[in-house]
């Protein structure tokens, strides 16, 4: 105990510390200088997109699955402890010997800015403040290691001994309070150090909200009216259950799921979509081009392949775009090519099948949602929505680019990672009432949920209890094929616990499959089933 407690106290975890404070010091001016560069620029967005990048399949599901939509904060708090753990062993190597530890640090630098300049769409120059950041850390570092005794004990200790405190009884307190001192001198130095660092970091927090402009220019954009407007919404689309999702999501509840760990900040002046590829002619549009053009207005269900057997990501919204039918139209696909290969800005991409982007469903450039111009989050100022499709092979957010190709020739970013090339949306049915392991009193028990399967519609909902007979559930109004459709049915509970068990039929006949799939690589079958307890 007592060694440890004197370990803790000995140079050599001061050079642990040391290493801590100078790593806090790359990362927070960094971080300040990064205010005026992109915020995928900075070191720990740079490193955790990189890291998302280069992590396997498996461990990324994992995450998804286990972290749901708290993944990042899971991603960065494991950031967070590595890089803690590389500044001590730095700290204490350059301690003992310094041209190692520089060394040390300059290859973490160099990680870092290879990170940085790798990311698609940052320039060269979006470097500058991660070297400028490493060299800060290099100079506080050596200022840091300079205060500390070059042995293993600080001075005036006895031999076999580098507690100071202990050198004051046994070497008399002149020589000890000397060490004492040095220590002193050390703590505040780091201190100082420390807290410049954080005031750094926080300076360049708010001088990039000052950045937000982006923002505001979002909310002064003015929406054109749609040339076809959504088909009104028919009354009785909402379940008469209370607790069902709403049949409109509002964009704050619509479920978010990207790679993207800054937002993508896009100046509607700057946005251009380049059509390219195996067509007659290449063609680009601008976002006034979108604004000038005939839109149309659709409601349209969105579902994520990782969606879980009752879970909830998957929202409706009404989205407002211009047809990609009429891109395709002006752009003119040559013979062969049977694929839209469609990437964001920040090097996501998605493979859609070309004859879904021409037929008539309506796959749209879209520019907004529920009224609204798209959430920054949700693709602003303009994201791709297909019905009918997962969103991992349909649904590009911050969208620039599309090249009509051939899936012989191309793979879209999941596709890579192992999810399959083509992502036709399964049918499912899901409960939101009662809740999984809910206390309800016997009785009448208002059972309810949602179902989809979009470009097929629903049909039919049925819930079984227990082992019982299949009993139908009572349809909401369908508004259309591409929506999602409500469901309710009155159970007569008995007291005990009970499964409830779903299940759809969609509009070509088929019954919802109870074989159970994982969401890997097309998305998750099977029944819901809800555990719930009858008092
Ligand atoms: N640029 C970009 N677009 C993207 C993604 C992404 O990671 N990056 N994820 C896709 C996936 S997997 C889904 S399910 C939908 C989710 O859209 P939402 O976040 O607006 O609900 O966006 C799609 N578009
Ligand atoms: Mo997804």
């Amino acid at each position: 105990m007592e060694k440890l407690k004197n370990w803790f106290r000995g140079p050599t975890a001061m050079a642990a510390l040391a290493g801590v404070v100078a790593a806090a010091v790359v990362l927070a001016v960094a971080e300040l200088l990064g205010a005026f560069f992109t915020a995928r620029a900075t070191p720990l967005i740079a490193l955790g997109s990189t890291f998302i990048d280069f992590t396997p399949s498996w461990l990324k599901d994992f995450a998804i699955a286990t972290f749901g939509t708290n993944d990042k904060v899971a991603l960065f708090a494991g950031m967070g402890v590595t890089i803690t753990l590389l500044a001590c062993v730095l700290g204490v190597v350059a301690h003992r010997r310094w041209a190692l530890g520089v060394l040390g640090v300059l290859f973490m630098g160099a990680v870092i800015v290879a990170s940085v300049v790798t990311r698609a769409g940052v320039g060269p120059f979006e470097a500058l403040p991660s070297v400028a950041g490493t060299l800060a850390g290099l100079l506080v570092l050596r200022f840091l290691v300079k205060k500390l005794p070059a042995t293993k004990a600080w001075p005036e200790a006895p031999a076999g001994s580098a507690v100071a405190d202990f050198a004051d009884v046994v070497a008399g307190p002149g020589k000890a309070s000397r060490a004492a001192t040095s220590r002193r001198r050390f703590f505040a130095a780091a201190g100082i150090t420390a807290a410049a660092a954080g005031l750094a970091a926080t300076g360049g927090r708010l001088l990039g909200a000052a950045r937000s402009n982006i923002l505001q220019a979002r909310d002064s954009l003015q929406l054109p009216a749609p040339a076809t407007a959504a088909p009104a919404v028919p009354a009785g689309v909402q379940s008469p259950v209370p607790g069902v999702a709403p049949w409109v999501t509002p964009n704050g509840e619509f479920y978010r799921i990207d790679t993207a760990l800054s937002v993508p900040e896009i100046d509607v002046a700057d946005w251009e979509l380049r059509v390219h590829g195996m067509v007659e002619e290449e063609i680009r549009l601008t976002f006034q081009d979108l604004l000038d053009a005939d839109l149309i207005e659709s409601h349209v269900t969105l579902t994520c392949v990782s969606n879980p057997v009752g879970g909830n990501l998957a929202g409706n919204a009404k989205w407002l775009g211009f047809p990609l039918r009429e891109v395709l139209k002006r752009a003119r696909p040559k013979d062969g090519a049977d694929m839209v290969l469609s990437t964001s800005i920040d090097g996501f991409s998605a493979s859609t099948p070309l004859e879904v982007l021409q037929d008539d469903r309506d796959a749209m450039l879209a520019i907004g949602m529920n009224g609204e111009p798209l959430p920054l989050e949700h693709g602003y100022p303009v994201r791709m929505v297909v019905p009918g499709l997962y969103g991992f092979v349909s649904a590009t957010k911050w969208v620039v680019d599309l090249e009509v190709t051939r899936f012989a020739d191309s793979k879209a970013y999941w596709t890579e990672r192992g999810w399959s090339e083509r992502g036709p949306i399964k049918t499912m049915a899901r409960v939101d009432v009662p809740k999984s392991f809910a206390k309800v009193p016997a009785g009448k028990v208002a059972v309810g949920g949602t179902a989809w399967a979009q470009t097929r519609g629903i049909t039919k909902v049925e819930i079984q209890v227990d082992d019982g007979d299949w009993m139908e559930a009572e349809l909401s109004t369908e508004a259309s094929l591409v929506t999602w459709r409500q469901w309710s049915y009155q159970w007569d509970a008995a007291p005990g616990p009970h499964y409830i068990k779903v299940r759809a039929t969609d509009g070509s006949g088929e019954v919802q499959t109870d074989q159970r799939a994982d969401p890997v690589p097309d998305g998750a079958s099977g029944w819901q089933s809800v555990m719930v307890t009858v008092e």
